[in-house]
């Protein structure tokens, strides 16, 4: 087992649960202390030690850094796209002023290393539709997106200026079955699963062909360890880097369950979150991942369909 001391934040989420029970598996579970504002997810329960944590209060999170002697952290907590335009000041204070905590206990305590993710959602309607590159005109649309591209330079920043090891990847839709997602624009990926298994039919609230970049699961797990354990010369990228899995449209999608679901079927009520999706690439080039730490990703369309379908209960 690696001598490192992890705490998750936000480990109850849609990636903290699934993220929190990969890193246990590789550091031990003791080792890797889950929090959250909410309470402990189900499938942590017994897995490793809880604490419930706001990250929003600086002095107890640096309270318990303190006291577990913590190395890495890893950041999740945050409000996306969906839910931050229901409420853009307090979207934009938690996503902000959470990491700002942590990059700040970072540099004091002088921390390993500590990861935050991005989103797709930096990229707005100016940005290339297709292949939007590592770097290019980046104009966010939604508070979430400002927030996230903020957040961007603030690691840069604290790498730069006072050495923080932070590491950081713009991550797609992510697509799985184990927790549910937070409120975000590309949920319908997700809910499309659940009402095809319950009900065999399935309302999107995007329309029919808006793509947008995915990505399962244990493919952003695996990019996410892979980019924390690289050695520090090979992360040349200090906002965030780009990666990609796959790209694809509610008709894509619905076409591909039709495949195991013959019967299933689809319609289409588009609401606010179609005006988010349109902001956003339907595409990423994310050499720069592949080139600089070597990634490479497993699951496409029909091979995360399949063991979507396969796992949901
Ligand atoms: P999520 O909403 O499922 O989980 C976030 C967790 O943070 C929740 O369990 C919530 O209770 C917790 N949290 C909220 N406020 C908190 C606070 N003040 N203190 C402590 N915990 C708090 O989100 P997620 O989908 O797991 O996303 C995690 C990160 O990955 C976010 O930064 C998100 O922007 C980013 N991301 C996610 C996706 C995706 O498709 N899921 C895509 C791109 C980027
Ligand atoms: C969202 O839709 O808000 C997230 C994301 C792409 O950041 N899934």
């Amino acid at each position: 087992m690696k001598k490192e001391k992890i705490l998750v934040i936000g480990a109850s989420g849609q990636i903290g649960v699934e993220l929190t029970l990969a890193l246990r598996k590789i550091y031990g579970g003791s080792q890797v202390i889950a929090s959250d504002l909410r309470e402990e997810n189900e499938l942590l329960k017994g897995t490793g030690p809880y604490v419930s944590i706001d990250v929003m209060n600086k002095e107890m999170l640096h309270v318990q850094i303190l006291r577990q002697n913590i190395t890495q952290v890893y950041l999740l907590a945050a409000m996306l796209s969906a839910t931050g335009e229901k409420n853009p000041p307090l979207a934009w204070n938690l996503n902000m002023q959470s990491l700002l905590n942590v990059l700040d206990i970072a540099k004091e305590e002088k921390l390993h290393k500590v990861f935050w993710p991005s989103s797709i959602a930096v990229f707005g309607p100016t940005s290339p539709k297709l292949d939007c590159p590592q770097q290019t005109i980046i104009e966010p649309t939604t508070v979430y997106g400002i927030s996230k591209y903020a957040g961007e330079f603030w690691c840069n920043y604290f790498f730069h200026r006072y050495g923080v090891d932070v590491r950081s990847l713009r991550y797609p839709g992510l697509i799985s079955y184990k927790s549910s997602p937070g409120g975000g624009t590309t949920d319908y990926a997700i809910e499309i699963f659940h009402s095809a298994k319950e009900k065999g039919s399935y309302t999107s609230f995007l329309n029919e062909h808006t793509r947008l970049p995915m990505m399962y699961m244990p493919d952003a797990i695996k990019a996410t360890i892979e980019l924390m354990e690289a050695p520090a010369e090979k992360i040349k990228v200090r906002t965030s880097y780009n990666i990609a899995a796959m790209s694809f449209s509610p008709i894509e999608i619905a076409n591909e369950i039709q495949r195991h679901i013959p019967a299933f079927k689809i319609d289409f009520k588009p609401d606010f979150r179609q005006t988010i999706a349109e902001s956003w690439p339907q595409s990423i080039d994310d050499t720069h991942a592949r080139n600089d730490w070597g990634w490479r990703h497993d699951f496409d369309l029909s091979r995360m369909t399949l063991d979507m379908l396969h796992n949901i209960n």
